[in-house]
């Protein structure tokens, strides 16, 4: 069996050494123009050059959650895409959702603000039945965010395609029940995936629905956001802030307004990482169920786009 690694930013030395650790029957290669067909190809940003010339794969396994650019390029018909299925990633989403909603809640920037100013000073404790929060997306990572969430009593709604049950959350599903979802939720976390379907989500008319005061956290794609209606809500002060770890050009341009913005806080990319021996397991995992036939989990639907 050959297996082809193609990745963009990322230092393949490693991947390769750790995969044809796991696959020792395997001739795991490193992609280059011309390269010799492969049985399966484990990807992330590869050029459509890269498919053009390997149209005989099987397998295509993606090294993270979104398939969003992989779907972008022409792939062979035949190929199931597969996706990390979670991977090390959902507890990692799940403490950085926690850290931020946490942060805003109890007013850490305040408080920090104010210590650095020689200022002893408490504010008004706010009331959590006040501060719902709302997950767009409840597969993999939403759910676990959810979950977590709920541990520190934060009443919790979600919003997916399809109904969910999900203990202690209040399930919204399809887009006849979007607005309802958004009217309930003060702190609005982005979990879904993006497709033709949930571009520019976040915008002028759906942020204005959340409830006053209400926040922003966008850890899935920067296409879901319209960042100057992001910017006028705040401004105008409707919504009191954002935390912000995915952005529409990536690394963000220097001149973006985001940098300066008082309230909202940045972090570039980072909220849930690849995690390389839990990928590298999981994929080789799957690679040898697929040889012997079995189903596997984390099968991306190209038509659905996730
Ligand atoms: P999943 O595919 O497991 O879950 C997607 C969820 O979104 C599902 O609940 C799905 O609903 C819901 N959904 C999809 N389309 C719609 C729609 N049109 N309306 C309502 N709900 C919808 O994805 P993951 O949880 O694994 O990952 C989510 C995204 O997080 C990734 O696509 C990626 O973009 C981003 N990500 C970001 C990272 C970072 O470091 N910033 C790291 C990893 C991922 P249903 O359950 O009904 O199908
Ligand atoms: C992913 C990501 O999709 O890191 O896995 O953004």
């Amino acid at each position: 069996m050959n297996i082809t690694f193609c990745c963009a930013e990322t230092k393949s030395e490693p991947w390769l050494v750790g995969l044809r650790a796991a696959l020792p029957a395997a001739q795991v290669d490193l992609w280059q123009p011309g390269a010799p067909p492969a049985d399966h190809a484990v990807v992330w940003a590869p050029p459509q050059q890269f498919f053009d010339e390997q149209p005989q794969l099987k397998g295509v396994f993606n090294i993270g959650a979104g398939v969003d650019a992989l779907l972008k390029l022409r792939l062979p018909p035949q190929a199931v895409v597969v996706r990390l299925d979670d991977a090390g990633m959902s507890v990692q989403m799940a403490e950085y959702v926690c850290h931020a909603v946490i942060r805003h809640f109890r007013e850490f920037d305040a408080y920090e603000a104010a210590m650095r100013a020689g200022q002893w000073s408490y504010r008004k404790p706010r009331r959590r039945a006040d501060f719902a929060v709302g997950v767009m997306g409840l597969g993999v990572l939403g759910e676990r965010v959810a979950r977590a969430l709920q541990m520190f009593e934060f009443p919790v709604n979600g919003w997916s395609r399809s109904a969910k049950s999900i203990d202690g959350v209040r399930s919204f599903c399809g887009a006849e029940q979007f607005n309802d979802f958004l009217a309930a939720t003060q702190v609005l976390v982005n979990l879904l995936p993006l497709t033709p379907e949930t571009r520019d989500i976040m915008n002028r008319e759906t942020l204005s629905q959340l409830q006053p005061g209400g926040y922003v956290i966008n850890v899935a794609r920067g296409a879901h956001l319209v960042d100057e209606d992001l910017i006028a809500l705040i401004d105008s002060g409707h919504l009191s802030g954002a935390t912000l770890d995915v952005f529409r050009t990536e690394p963000l341009p220097s001149d973006h307004p985001f940098w300066q913005h008082p309230q909202i806080t940045l972090t570039p990319h980072t909220s849930a990482r690849t995690l390389r021996e839990e990928s590298i397991a999981q994929i080789a995992g799957k690679i040898l169920a697929l040889e012997q036939g079995y189903c596997v989990a984390g099968i991306v639907d190209p038509v659905r786009g996730y």
